[in-house]
């Protein structure tokens, strides 16, 4: 039985060697310069043209944001509220100022527009934007929150990926100019689009919540290389990948499999400010055994992450990183191989690997 299931495990290893002629070594810088994702931030465009200086639009009449009204009665003083939501555009309207350019979003909206005759109804509005993002990215999210003046009730809820970053209150009471307050915030993609969300709380009255200078920028890259396994002497497969990368509090090394037959089954990792600071045999060999963070997954999984707090190591502070699995066939529940994050092999004789990653700024 046993000769059988090393025979099937050889014959799945043969085929995988087969379907990869060479990895791929993916690296990238942490740093990253730094542009706006967020098209049409500072609600600059369309450009109000009404006489008022505010008008609305609904999604197709504006670019980037999406709109939908928060849920809420649908008549109002005999009016059916509209079935498409607005976003309601000002600009320097009775003098008020931009806190960039001229124009500014207010999302407690209105139904019928500067020509319409309904007033007070119930506008609040949540505005969306998918971005364009990369899997574990790190960004700064920044946006200018004003009170509308003369208005007590102004209430902001701002939304990442689904989840609510902040939820902020403004008193425009004895104001008779906009008081914008810039707020920032470090947040991470977690896929390829990321959906950013602003929302009226308000009491919806048609007024409040000024919001202006919506911007995101990537921070710091993640650092990608192959988990690879070895054949031949010197011959490596790409089996999945490693990802590192950091927030201003917590180093993430996630390993995915990329194989639909392999499994992790242990995970050995260890970090270190030198190379010496990782566990090794005197003549240079990596031990995993004793490296300082390990885990056996059972059952089995496809992908794991390991989040250690940054502590002690500082922005640009150089890691020395060895991640180690061991991985099975999953079908199967045996026939271990060793795997390492690609990189540059050990003193010793053993062909173990690690990398460097330099902690980033976000
Ligand atoms: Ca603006
Ligand atoms: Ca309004
Ligand atoms: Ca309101």
């Amino acid at each position: 039985m046993k000769t059988k299931t090393t025979l099937i495990a050889a014959v799945i290893l043969m085929s995988l060697i087969a379907s990869i002629s060479s990895i791929a070594f993916d690296v990238m810088p942490a740093q990253a310069s730094s542009t706006n994702i967020v098209a049409n931030g500072s609600f600059e465009q369309p450009v109000v043209l009404h006489p008022a200086k505010w008008n609305i639009y609904d999604s197709n009449e504006i670019d980037g944001w999406y709109m939908v009204w928060i849920p809420g009665p649908n008549m109002y003083d005999g009016h059916p509220r509209p079935s498409d939501a607005y976003i309601e555009l000002q600009r320097q309207v009775r003098g008020w100022e931009a806190a960039d350019g001229y124009q500014w979003a207010e999302l407690d909206s209105d139904w019928d527009g500067p020509d319409g005759t309904i007033n007070y109804e119930p506008g609040s509005v949540r505005i969306c934007q998918d971005l364009t993002t990369i899997r574990h990215g790190v960004y700064k999210l920044r946006f200018a929150f004003s009170p509308r003046p003369g208005v007590e009730d102004n209430r902001l809820e701002v939304k990442w990926d689904g989840e609510i970053v902040d939820i902020l209150d403004a008193d425009g009471q004895g104001l008779s100019q906009t008081d914008w307050t810039y707020y920032e915030y470090i947040v991470a993609a977690t896929s390829e689009t990321t959906r950013l969300e602003f929302a009226d709380l308000s009491s919806p009255d048609a007024l409040g919540t000024f919001l202006d200078d919506v911007s995101v920028e990537l921070k710091c890259e993640p650092f990608v290389t192959d988990l690879v396994i070895r054949f031949c002497r010197c011959r490596y497969l790409k089996v999945g990948t490693v990802t590192v990368w950091n927030d201003g509090t917590y180093l993430y090394v996630k390993y995915s499999l990329s194989k639909c037959y392999l499994v992790l089954f242990k995970t050995h990792l260890a970090v270190a400010t030198s190379l010496e600071g990782i566990p090794q045999t005197k003549t240079g060999n990596p031990i995993p055994g004793q490296f300082p963070y390990q885990t056996t997954h059972c059952p089995p999984v496809k992908e794991y992450t390991y989040t250690i707090e940054l502590g002690e190591w500082e922005v640009g502070t150089e890691l020395y990183i060895a991640a180690h699995a061991e991985v099975w066939f999953g079908k199967l529940k045996c026939c271990g191989l060793t795997a390492w994050g690609y990189g540059q092999q050990f003193p010793g004789c053993s062909w173990g690997m690690y990398f460097q990653y330099t902690i980033c700024d976000p």
